[in-house]
């Protein structure tokens, strides 16, 4: 089973740390990214990591970490609540997903409070800050050490 996680971000989370930080915090993506990248490093695994505001791009991702990953971060952002086709990607992908939002979303507004990709994901983590990427990883990599 390969190494590879795709860590999937959805749309304005480009704007990471630039706006909003009393809501998401002061990290950039890049500063995300490059987070993951140092826990991915000691875990040996191989991370794939991206970020659209374009629904398609996403969907496109999913369906090529179907022929290459062992797993699924994302943040899908506003398409949480929104996607029927985020949801029936990741319903097509067989390996274990984990759904990651830096704000507690069950605090802030009702239309927040649902999302279509929590009815496919493993696990949630939510209101960990950008935190919640490198505890996904590590349960991702605990997933595939008791997998082989
Ligand atoms: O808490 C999260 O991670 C969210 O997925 C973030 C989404 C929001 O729509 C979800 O309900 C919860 C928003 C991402 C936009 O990120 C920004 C960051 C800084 C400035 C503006 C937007």
């Amino acid at each position: 089973m390969s190494r590879l996680i795709f860590v999937l971000n959805g749309p304005n989370l480009n704007l990471l740390g630039k706006r909003q930080p009393h809501i998401y915090g002061r990290d950039t993506l890049a500063d995300v990214e490059a987070q993951c990248r140092s826990e991915a490093g000691g875990l040996g695994i191989d991370i794939r990591f991206h970020q659209s505001n374009r629904e398609y791009e996403i969907i496109d991702w999913i369906h090529e970490a179907r022929e290459t990953a062992s797993g699924i971060i994302i943040n899908p952002a506003a398409f949480s609540h929104t996607s029927v086709a985020i949801l029936d990607a990741l319903n097509a992908f067989d390996q274990p997903v984990i759904e990651v939002h830096i704000s507690n979303i069950h605090k802030r507004e009702a239309f927040r409070h649902h999302s279509y990709v929590s009815t496919r994901a493993d696990g949630v983590i939510a209101g960990f800050g950008t935190q919640g990427y490198t505890l996904a990883l590590r349960r991702l990599a605990r997933l595939l050490d008791a997998a082989t």
